[in-house]
């Protein structure tokens, strides 16, 4: 589609430059660890070395002795103040300093409060902490077990560590779909702990005025304004209420869904500045935000899938544990503790569909945050194609050929899936066809079929993933109890420049650009007039922030809202300009014509002008407008990944040859951004596919806790990735947009395992877990003869 301005106005369609870049690529952007306030003090932490322990007594002493250690923070401090747990997002509790016991190898023990940063550090080194060590759970299957030790005994009835159980959809019509299928596939899916490894790694300053006894905090946070209301209802009691709270969130070098929760960090900070008055910093360094911050996945899935002789599906069937560490810390919407995992019917047209999760206490960190995926969509979207790739080859079809013979059909959409979302719109064949003629499918498949003649081993795996974005709807979506609505202000000012601001905060996503591209789209004013503002909760109107690929859905269409709201004065303002009827007015991006006499019209800069200068009388001067945006309905963005490996037989090493991703986004704000959020989202979704991966020993002891044995794919790993889309927009979206930050981490990894497990079909191989290593694969061509 034509875009519908200039390139000069660069609106929608438009491919210009990000505006915060100049900043970026001159190292001139302020990450929160670029604030120096004066005065400013610096904690560290003390970390437990044990998974489980008792803490039987903390030595200081030595800790003070060191020149500018001037407090080592204890659980028994907080505890007075009632600040020694906090409560998590899904209205569990977590230990911000312990009192009683650790949970966790590399929980937080104490907190070393000093002159310098390096002080601090040496005052941490020396804290003397004597621990008793307690039988560690790491196994959630085995936490479940009668006997196992019960690892939240600071509840007082609980008898087990089971969190909750929850399902979703008709046992009884899937059991039936079941028991009347031709054929069913069952398979067990792993899908490991990960984690959001951002450049920036989470920290804050907390800075409490006692004169006007008013805290700022700056952090990286990418939701300003639910941290804040949090931090009133949590400190309310020690005296902190809302209007004397400011949240900053300035730059932020990646978010990735690790910088939604509050960490016990950020509290410490808060606390330690109330108390002395002075600004305290506290930044984590790369090994503690790996071994310590909310992690995310962690499924243990049984999934089975049913389908008729002729390959039609027909039920799926999914039970999961979910190992949610010492607490649940899961930052998903309240009323859906399992994230949104039950989109997992992912594409097709399943008629039933029954999903049972488990969430488990285990000794490791809390967690169970959405590495770049919309709550657990991730993991809905691999079994769902992994599985659907298993049914193809026990039926002995080809996996394109049974996707586009069970997707959802275009004249199905509105669609409402067995487990009851509706699903917005979507053209799923569409997208497979153009990644098959894109890569070009029937070539490949016939140069497999030579391979394997050969005895070389080659793959090809499809992806056909819906994501579900934009949460959400009040209805059913809010975090603690805050419905999840998003807004912008925008104000026109007299010479036709604007600031605009909203409640979500970028984190790299280039909102500075595309929301400014949204309002001149709408309202015909340059992007380049147009400053947009994000993450500070004294100026910024409320809203539930960034994640969830929420923005463009919800926050982005308040802006075309508010825009128009904006355009309704502007033509009475213009319509007085032109001394004609609004209603005799035709508007097109920035200029207001009468209807019939082209040459008499006003421009919106005009309009601006005279909303300061020459209003009429009875109406309001300014010209100002903010939307709080409530959507219908999530946008449903999908796409059709196909990736080719080739796996060398000697190392088990799997190299990606080639992978096309066609994504479809609905209507596009600026297709390069686009472009770079699919480039990185893949990269993001072949690292836990191949490298990703942390594990714990049995007595908790953390594996993948540095960058030495956690592997993040580097330019050298990264193959190139071949992009396209196809263009489906939003029926309920004002601006036909639909997000797009999160799908390739969601879709991809399936594209690859899926590519694996082709290549190895034949030697009678079903199943690899991600990440798949060339260990693991090597192990399993040595098991079936191919290799020494
Ligand atoms: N966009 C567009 N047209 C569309 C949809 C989106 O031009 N139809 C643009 C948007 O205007 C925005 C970007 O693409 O500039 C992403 O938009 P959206 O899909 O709405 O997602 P959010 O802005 O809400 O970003 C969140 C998403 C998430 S949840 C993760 S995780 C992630 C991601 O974005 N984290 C990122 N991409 C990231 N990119 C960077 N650089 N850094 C992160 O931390
Ligand atoms: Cu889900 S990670 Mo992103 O939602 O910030």
């Amino acid at each position: 589609m034509a875009p519908k301005t200039s390139p000069e106005v660069g609106g929608m369609g438009h491919s210009i430059r990000r505006k915060e870049d100049p900043r970026f690529i001159r190292g001139k952007g302020t990450y929160v660890d670029d604030v120096v306030l004066p005065g400013m003090l610096y904690l560290d932490i003390v970390r437990s070395p044990f998974a489980h322990a008792k803490i039987k007594k903390i030595d200081i002493a030595k800790a003070t002795a060191i020149p500018g250690v001037l407090a080592v923070i204890t659980g028994k401090d907080l505890e007075k103040y009632n600040l020694h747990w906090m409560p998590t997002l899904m209205s569990d509790t977590q230990m911000v300093l312990p009192v009683e016991k650790v949970m966790y190898q590399a929980q937080e023990v104490a907190a070393v409060l000093a002159t310098s940063r390096y002080a601090a550090a040496d005052g941490a080194a020396v804290v003397e902490v004597e621990y008793e060590p307690l039988p560690v759970v790491v196994d959630p299957k085995k936490a479940l077990e009668p006997g196992a030790p019960v690892l939240r005994t600071d509840k007082k009835d609980k008898k087990d560590n089971h969190i909750w159980h929850w399902e979703w959809g008709s046992k009884a019509d899937t059991d039936r779909a079941f028991s009347e299928a031709d054929v069913t596939v069952k398979q067990d899916i792993y899908i490991p702990r990960i984690h959001v490894a951002s450049i920036e790694t989470c920290g804050c300053i907390a800075h409490f005025d006692k004169v006007n006894e008013k805290l700022t905090v700056w952090m990286t946070t990418q939701a300003p304004h639910a941290i804040r209301t949090v931090f009133a209802l949590v400190a309310g009691h020690v005296g902190l209420a809302e209007h004397k709270i400011r949240i900053i969130s300035p730059d932020i070098g990646g978010g990735f869904g690790g910088k939604v929760p509050v960490y016990p960090g950020y509290v410490i900070a808060v606390a330690a500045s109330v108390l002395t008055g002075k600004p305290v910093k506290w930044i984590e360094d790369r090994m503690e935000n790996l071994q310590a911050d909310s992690f995310a996945r962690d499924y243990h899935i049984t999934a089975e899938l049913a389908a008729k002789k002729d390959g039609t599906l027909t039920a799926l069937r999914i039970k999961t544990l979910a190992d949610h560490g010492y607490t649940d810390a899961a930052a998903n919407p309240s009323k859906f503790p399992a994230g949104l995992f039950h989109v997992c019917t992912g594409s097709y047209d399943l008629k039933a569909a029954h999903v049972e999760v488990d969430g488990v206490y285990t000794n490791k960190p809390p967690g169970g945050i959405a590495y770049r995926c919309s709550f657990r969509v991730t993991e809905a979207v691999h079994t769902i194609e992994r599985m659907a790739d298993l049914m193809a080859h026990q039926l002995g079809v080809d996996p394109a050929e049974f996707r586009m013979k069970n997707f959802i059909k275009p004249e199905q959409f509105p669609y409402k899936s067995a487990l009851g979302w509706e699903y917005d719109s979507g053209n799923y064949a569409g997208a497979l066809r153009k990644a098959m003629d894109t890569i070009g499918y029937a070539e490949l498949r016939r140069e497999q079929e030579e391979k394997r003649k050969r005895g070389e081993l080659m793959g090809i795996g499809i992806s056909s993933f819906t994501e579900i974005v934009g949460a959400g709807p009040s209805k059913h979506f809010d975090i603690l109890g805050l419905k999840m609505f998003d807004s912008c202000e925008i104000r026109i000012h007299p010479t036709g420049k604007a600031i605009a601001r909203f409640g979500t905060k970028s984190q790299g996503q280039g909102h500075e650009t595309t929301y400014a591209q949204i309002l001149a789209e709408e309202l015909g004013i340059p992007a380049k007039d147009i400053q947009v503002e994000e993450g500070d909760t004294d100026t910024a109107p409320y809203g539930l922030g960034t994640y969830a690929s929420r923005s463009t859905p919800v926050a982005g269409a308040a802006a075309a809202i508010a825009s128009r709201k904006i355009l309704d004065k502007a033509r009475k303002l213009a319509a007085h300009l032109l001394e004609a009827a609004p209603e005799d007015l035709v508007y097109e991006p920035g200029k207001f014509s009468v209807k019939g006499a082209p040459d008499r019209s006003k421009t919106i800069q005009d309009v601006a002008f005279a909303a300061y200068t020459n209003h009429p009388q009875g109406m309001e001067a300014g010209l100002e407008a903010v939307s709080y945006y409530d959507p219908p309905n999530l946008t449903y963005p999908f796409g059709s990944y196909i990736c080719v490996v080739d796996i060398d037989k000697g190392t088990g090493e799997v190299k990606v040859r080639r992978f096309v991703a066609i994504d479809d986004c609905g209507n596009i704000i600026n297709p390069m951004i686009v472009q770079g959020q699919v480039h990185g989202g893949l990269t993001m979704g072949l690292a836990p596919a191949l490298y990703e991966e942390i594990s714990y020993d049995e007595i908790g002891n953390i594996q993948g806790g540095s960058f030495i044995d956690y592997l993040l794919p580097t330019a050298v790993e990264t193959p190139k990735w071949e992009t396209g889309h196809t263009v489906t927009p939003s029926p309920h979206h004002p601006l036909g947009a639909k997000g797009v930050g999160e799908s390739a981490t969601v879709g991809a990894p399936a594209a690859i395992a899926n590519a694996v497990v082709d290549a190895l079909w034949h030697l009678g191989v079903r199943h690899l877990d991600i990440p798949i290593t060339p260990q693991k694969v090597w192990r399993v061509l040595r098991e079936k003869g191919v290799t020494e």
